[in-house]
């Protein structure tokens, strides 16, 4: 017999809220839908704040963006059948890129199933493919446990993102209070580290004592696992470079002596491809070794130098090149041993210093054009003068990721700048640096989209405003789909097919929403406009009319080919 319902303490949507709350969530993102009253309903009367969004994506965007500045689970919601199709991209992201988001949705009831029922669709298949770890709640009594699965798979191991959906009557349904439980620690990543074995770390250190040219290359790894300093301590002993991929910004302070800066072939140059190429032993530190930071997997070129290769993911070291050594564990402890191990060697970072020199000299040349329209690299220059060093930015796929990964140079280790490297999906970065700013809402946050992201993810401006957000939103000003417009100028001899779009004055359409906006054509103006911008209390956005890329010449030939 079912016990009497005075013990049943808590109903589903109750039991939700309190599971989050064990978990040490403080905020969640979403869109309210019919399914989901009794969630809305509970969440009104708790602690938790909510952030209305205009758009399920973009919800989980800000989770995402929450998450990777806070080092905590980031948690989005949204109803039944077009929510949950709405917040997949956001959840698929926030997975490829290792970063715990949990997305939840609501459902039509249990007894509504298979039977022609508004918004029915089986999220169950729909994001099992996508994310780590995902449920479909049948009964009430299973939902502490089911978030607590969901927790535990999101930040341990590779964090990834969850899924559940959460059908309306079982958000009416009973849950023992008892039952009622979770491990704060499984709320923030990375949760139960591991350590790689030690007979391979005493192999690692071997190898890296005999290396003439050693090279770190790191992932997103790093940061997500707060390895930073570990990374540091161990580059000085050894006196060897560190490089890293676009997700890998942070892991290094990078005006310092050891950092090369990005590689790869979005945000990579001849000169750091020079120092990949020199190593004779190069370390992957949190990260993958796919197409971008390879170069497809010609930098370095396969047999060219040893690899060792630290990863919290067993499948990932020997998947694209032939690893001496794996290093299975979290980054934090792998360095960690690393250094312990490790005898202290001489390394000459002249080479290093030679190339960074030609790269920045190439970009200087360029930032301080005063050439119509406005070349990138300006709007990069004049940022990085403005901006203090604590600043997140956060930059979108099309013109912003290359040239801020290649030349915005992150003042201190930690996420101050990240992309959405996993997808590249065009409108990422305004509500992610609206996420961000959640998290921390101390320092400045920036957003630097192209006009192709703008027309994504406009809508959030609304958000924006009504949140009284002190975001500013950069919006490189082309009229053109411009990554695709070099890439068939690159590879389709200039034969230029349905790319260009018409002009929007976004500083207008920036206005109407209640945001401050400005429009810059004029080099020599820009420093000052984005300085007030970035001075305004609240939202501001700034349009720049900008060089698209098919018409600049280095390096973004060697990008796009
Ligand atoms: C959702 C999505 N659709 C299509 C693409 C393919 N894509 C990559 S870059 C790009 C052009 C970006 O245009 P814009 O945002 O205007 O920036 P620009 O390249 O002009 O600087 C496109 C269409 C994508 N990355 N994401």
């Amino acid at each position: 017999m079912n016990k009497p319902l005075e013990i049943a303490a808590l109903s589903g949507a109750e039991a939700t809220v309190e599971m989050l709350r064990a978990h040490g969530v403080e905020v969640v993102f979403g869109l309210c839908g019919d399914t989901s009253l009794p969630l809305y309903d509970a969440l009104q009367r708790s602690s938790l704040s909510h952030v209305l969004t205009r758009d399920e994506r973009h919800a989980a965007y800000m989770a995402d963006g929450y998450a990777r500045v806070t080092g905590k689970v980031g948690v989005c919601e949204g109803p039944s059948g077009g929510g949950a199709t709405y917040i997949l991209p956001g959840l698929v992201e926030a997975n490829e890129s290792s970063v715990p988001v949990l997305g939840i949705n609501t459902d039509i009831s249990v007894s509504s199933r298979n039977r022609f029922t508004l918004t029915e669709l089986d999220q169950k298949s729909l994001f099992k493919p996508l994310t780590k770890w995902n449920a479909v709640i049948d009964r009430a009594a299973d939902i502490p446990r089911t978030f607590r699965q969901a927790f535990e798979a999101m930040t341990s191991g590779r964090p990834g993102a969850a899924h559940i959906g959460l059908p309306f009557d079982v958000q009416n349904g009973p849950v023992e209070r008892a039952d009622v439980w979770g491990d704060p620690s499984l709320g923030a990543f990375p949760s139960r580290r591991t350590s790689p074995d030690p007979e391979a770390v005493a192999l690692a250190a071997r190898m890296l004592r005999k290396a003439k040219n050693p090279l770190f290359i790191c992932g997103g790894g790093v940061v997500l696992s707060g390895a930073e300093a570990e990374l540091c301590a161990l580059a000085e002993k050894l006196n060897a470079p560190v490089a890293t991929t676009i997700s890998g910004k942070g892991s290094i302070d990078e005006r310092c002596a050891h950092s090369v800066g990005v590689v790869g072939s979005n945000g990579g140059t001849p000169q750091t491809r020079a120092v990949v190429d020199a190593a004779d032993l190069v370390v992957f530190v949190g990260c993958r070794a796919g197409s971008v930071t390879t170069e497809r997997w010609r930098h370095p070129a396969p047999g060219a130098a040893r690899i060792i290769h630290i990863d919290a993911d067993p499948q990932v070291p020997g998947r694209n090149y032939q690893v001496d050594v794996p290093l299975v564990g979290d980054a934090k402890l792998a360095l960690a041993a690393l250094l312990e191990a490790v005898t202290a060697r001489e390394g000459d970072l002249t080479p290093v210093d030679v190339q960074k020199r030609e790269k920045f000299a190439a970009f200087e040349a360029l930032a301080k054009s005063d050439e119509t329209p406005i070349k990138p690299e300006r709007v990069v220059f004049e940022l990085q003068r403005i901006l203090d060093p604590d600043a997140i930015v956060v930059a979108d796929p099309g013109t912003p990721c290359p040239y801020f990964s290649a030349y915005y140079q992150v003042k201190g280790a930690g996420r101050r700048y990240f992309s959405n490297r996993a997808h590249g999906a065009l409108g990422y970065a305004m509500a992610a640096a609206m996420g961000a700013h959640i998290g921390r809402p101390a320092v400045k946050t920036v957003a630097v989209m192209g006009d192709g992201s703008f027309g994504m993810c406009v809508g959030e401006l609304e958000t924006a405003v009504r949140l009284k957000m002190p975001v500013t939103f950069i919006v490189i000003s082309n009229a053109v789909y411009g990554w695709i417009k070099a890439g068939q100028k690159a590879g389709y001899g200039a034969r230029y097919f349905s790319v260009d779009f018409g002009v929007t004055d976004h500083a207008r359409v920036a206005e109407a929403f209640g945001v401050r906006g400005f429009r810059v054509t004029d080099p020599s103006q820009l420093k000052s406009v984005l300085k007030k911008a970035i001075e305004i209390q609240g939202p501001s956005l700034v349009d720049i009319v900008c060089q698209p890329l098919h018409e600049a010449k280095a390096p973004v030939s060697e990008w796009i080919a």
